[in-house]
């Protein structure tokens, strides 16, 4: 980068054009393409990009314009909580703020459920609230879609659409009060300082007025003890704890209390799923009616190895990984070694709270030969993941049950 690090930094709160058409969007040029590595990917059928965006360690690239980074799989295995710079990144649309001054930040509150709308700066979102803190989860619907079978369209994520960090802000509920609800209130709108260049498809997210007030949906300004990453929603996003990151909008601008259904595009048709149960259909037949995609399924991952790892045999071999659900918590991981003919129960990590990914553990002894690793974790409802993968036409919400294959030597 041309200038020194503070320079850009400030440049990145108080005004952020320079720094995104300096950087990571630079690589449309020929000069950072140069300095681009690239990278196999085990699931989305060819090579990417690795790229550093600002505020960003090498990500793997979806798209540049806008920017859509995947976190590396191997960050997951470093800890419970998602590095900052590792954090991935989704935007829909190429409009993106380019001078956010977080000095003269204001969130507009209205809609024609409210009695009283009002504008709030973000000092005095700081300052006249009491903050919150919760580590939650914030995975994309799309996330592992590149592994779908059949294929499905969209962004071919492998498992990097996710990641887990402490976020702190204000409940939106405290702050909702002062604009007094009438009691017509539906729902909640979310719009972000972000836009469509070509007019429609801004991206607005809804939420029940009872979920956007249960105290546990906020504005959050902080991210890991620091301000949040630019790309990451600086200065404001809203985190919806347990629920997919469609509905965490970022550079929060505008809050709306409306008295209906809100059904522009990102609420009907797109972020859909089957309104059944599992959440699936038969590949190439159409749900018969969908809704609102809401709260996360559960999933785990082994970390630690990678599928086709190869580990020494006659050791005592040990296995990490992470597990998540929607806000139940998890309850158990169970592992087997033999494909799933056989489970034990793996060792739970830290408690972080039942947003949170929870380390599990388990250790075992492989001979010569192969082992066909998988983990399934059940959350405090007794929901768990299925053994087969489940399809619906958009790619969102899997959670099979993963086969992870070493061969001990
Ligand atoms: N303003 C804005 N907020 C947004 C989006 C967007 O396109 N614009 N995408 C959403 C989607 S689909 C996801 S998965 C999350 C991703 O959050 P992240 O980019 O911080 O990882 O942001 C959400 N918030
Ligand atoms: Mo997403």
């Amino acid at each position: 980068m041309k200038e020194p690090t503070d320079r850009l930094r400030r440049r990145l709160i108080t005004g952020g054009a320079g720094m995104l058409a300096g950087a990571g969007l630079g690589a449309l040029s020929g000069g950072a393409l140069a300095k681009a590595t690239t990278f196999q990917h085990p699931f989305a059928n060819g090579e990417r990009l690795v790229e550093t965006f600002p505020e960003k360690r090498p990500m793997i690239v979806l798209t540049t314009r806008p920017p859509q980074l995947e976190t590396p799989f191997e960050v997951f295995n470093d800890g419970l909580i998602t590095p900052n710079d590792a954090f991935f990144v989704r935007y829909h649309n190429n409009g993106l703020p380019t001078s956010i001054d977080s000095d003269n930040y204001v969130i507009k509150i209205g809609g024609n459920a409210v009695g009283k709308p009002f504008e709030i700066t973000l000092a005095d979102l700081k300052s006249q609230f009491k903050p919150v803190e919760v580590v939650a989860v914030n995975q994309c619907s799309g996330n592992s879609r590149a592994l779908f079978n059949p294929r499905v369209m969209g962004g071919q994520l492998g498992n990097g659409a996710m990641g887990n960090a402490r976020w702190v802000g204000v409940p939106l509920k405290d702050v909702l009060a002062r604009a007094e609800l009438k009691n017509t209130a539906r729902q909640v709108t979310f719009n972000g300082l972000d836009f469509a260049l070509k007019g429609r498809g801004d991206l607005i997210k809804a939420l029940d007025v009872g979920h956007a007030m249960d105290g546990e949906v906020m504005l959050g300004y902080q991210m890991n003890g620091a301000e949040l990453p630019f790309l990451n929603g600086f200065p404001v996003r809203l985190i919806v704890p347990g629920y997919y990151g469609t509905y965490w909008v970022k550079h929060l601008a505008e809050i709306q209390v409306i008295d209906n259904v809100f059904n522009e595009f990102w609420m009907n048709p797109a972020y859909r799923i089957p309104d059944n149960d599992c959440a699936c259909i038969e590949p190439g037949t159409a749900p018969k009616a969908t809704r609102p995609i809401g709260r996360f399924d559960v999933r785990s991952f082994i970390t630690s190895l990678h599928n086709g790892q190869h580990v020494a045999a006659g050791r005592p071999l040990a296995v990490r990984g992470i597990a998540f659900d929607g806000g139940q918590g998890i309850r158990e991981v169970a592992f087997s070694t033999d494909g799933g003919q056989s489970w034990r129960e793996a060792s739970l990590g830290k408690d972080l709270g039942r947003y949170s990914f929870r380390e599990f553990t388990f250790g075992f002894q492989p001979d010569r030969g192969q082992y066909d690793l998988r983990v399934r974790a059940y959350n405090r409802a007794g929901a768990s993941q299925p053994m087969e993968a489940l399809w619906n036409p958009a790619g969102y919400m899997r959670n099979v049950v993963e086969s992870v294959v070493v061969t001990a030597a």
